[in-house]
């Protein structure tokens, strides 16, 4: 795969549509294109333009299209780009693609358009990563914290803490170039004081993962309980769809049904499972075994009681094995219209939500327990908020990497150890941004890219 290679990709997604866009881009995009084209000398067009025309083969008119131009550097890639907006239909895309592919171009690998804007210096990869983040953000709140990182981010603030730690790192190597005797060229008390303020801005951006990654991501939520307890109901309820059977029989629901729903900008994804309880039907046990897996998985799981027919003493049991699992829970009493009064007295200070799924009454107060269980504040433009696990891996690698410099200063190690750990904070915080790259760490992340972008 050479860089200098003129590369091709349909940019608009497959199927028909009012209008398709084929992106070209490479030294010999625009002259490629020119080759076909029908109109005025494109090779004679300033950048930034679009220019109405018809592609031909020899004779053959393909399409009636406009071109648009992009010469370097003044494009998303850095290279001369043409965007061919064609009819959007799957035959005139192909013979198009044909066209340029027998005119020197080659298909574009899954994000090699980002790649190259990344080789070329026009984005860093933090925020090439922002990019295949803002095309598939399922929420508002996702697209907000792609868009900021795509805009900078946390970028600029890190590229600047490292190169003031470089130059820390720079001044203790110099220091053992001069062997046996006694200098120090970086003032202790100066590191000290950068690595401090690096780790307490790192600090901030770890913290923000977890909110990062609901936002991001979504909540995986299970709806668990005993048989009948109205799990199945609650789930089509919040879902306004008959998604899953409901029954009076207990042992209904046997495998985990699921689906999303966005609740206060968040992604939900709810998980309706086997009810709880010994049985000796062997499938039933296959799926309670399950549940308890998804249970563990979850990030929030919604306990649903049954009011008409539960006592007090076998909800605190309940609770205490739920409590046991250590993912955060919402007790939620279902069947609230058949409830017994004395149970309902019994349980106000137990932290209820109660409802009825049948009645699909009192979700809103469901709901609402939900967020403020997920405690996420929705996202505005310019905050900054770490959303990709790479990311949260890397910065807590160099925050530990800090921590052994500190702690071998207090120490007295020497320098060449303590230039180790710095330079290891360096590789860290240098692979966030893509200052350090491995030809492995860029396949594996533009290879997630869709063909085009
Ligand atoms: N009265 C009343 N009945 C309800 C309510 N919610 C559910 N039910 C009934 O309770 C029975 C069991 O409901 P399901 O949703 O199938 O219960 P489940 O928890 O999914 O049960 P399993 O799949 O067997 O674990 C059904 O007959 C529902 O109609 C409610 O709020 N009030
Ligand atoms: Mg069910």
């Amino acid at each position: 795969m050479s860089l200098h290679d003129t590369i091709v990709a349909l940019a608009t997604a497959q199927g028909v549509s009012a209008i398709a866009v084929i992106r070209l881009s490479g030294t010999d995009a625009i002259s490629l294109v020119n080759s076909v084209f029908r109109g005025k000398d494109l090779n004679n067009q300033p950048t930034q333009t679009a220019h109405f025309g018809y592609i031909t083969d020899e004779e053959n008119v393909i399409d009636e299209v406009v071109v648009t131009l992009f010469r370097q550097p003044h494009s998303f890639t850095r290279e001369n780009i043409a965007e061919v907006s064609c009819h959007g239909s799957p035959v005139v895309v192909k013979q198009l693609i044909k066209l340029f592919l027998k005119h020197g171009a080659r298909l574009a690998e899954p994000g090699e358009f980002t790649k190259r804007a990344f080789l070329n210096g026009r984005i860093d990869l933090a925020q090439a990563e922002a990019v295949a983040d803002i095309i598939n953000a399922e929420t508002d709140n996702a697209r907000q914290a792609a868009i900021n990182q795509m805009r900078g981010g946390f970028s600029k603030e890190i590229n600047h803490l490292r190169e003031e730690l470089i130059h820390f790192a720079s001044l203790i190597e110099l220091e053992l170039d001069f062997g046996e005797e006694d200098v120090e060229f970086a003032k202790r008390e100066d590191l000290k004081e950068l690595i401090l303020r690096i780790q307490s801005y790192i600090r901030v951006l770890i913290d923000s993962f977890d909110a990062g990654n609901v936002i991001k991501n979504g909540v995986p939520t299970v709806i668990a309980g005993k048989p009948n307890a109205g799990k199945s109901t609650l789930l089509n309820a919040l879902l306004n769809e008959e998604k899953a059977i409901v029954s009076d029989i207990p042992g209904t629901t046997r495998d985990a049904i699921e689906d999303e729903i966005i609740l206060g900008g968040i992604n939900f994804r709810f998980v309706d499972t086997a009810g709880l309880r010994e049985t000796e039907d062997v499938i039933e046990a296959i799926g309670v075994e399950r549940t308890r897996e998804r249970m563990k998985k979850a990030s929030l799981i919604i306990y649903l009681f049954d009011l008409s027919s539960a006592k007090l003493e076998e909800i605190e049991a309940e609770e205490k094995q739920l409590r046991e699992i250590n993912v955060p829970y919402i007790k939620a009493g279902n069947k609230i219209d058949k409830a017994d009064p004395q149970l309902l007295k019994n349980l106000e200070r137990h932290d209820f939500v109660f409802i009825s799924a049948s009645q699909k009454n009192n979700l809103q107060a469901l709901k609402d327990k939900i967020l403020s269980t997920v405690h996420v504040q929705s996202v505005k433009t310019g905050d900054v908020l770490v959303t990709n696990l790479r990311h949260f891996q890397n910065l807590t690698l160099t925050q530990e990497s800090l921590q052994r410099v500190l702690d071998g200063m207090k120490q007295g190690t020497t320098g060449d150890f303590l230039a180790m750990d710095i330079r290891q904070a360096l590789h860290y915080l240098g692979e966030i941004t893509g200052s350090i790259t491995t030809e492995d760490l860029l396949e594996n992340i533009f290879s997630r890219f869709c063909i085009g972008k």
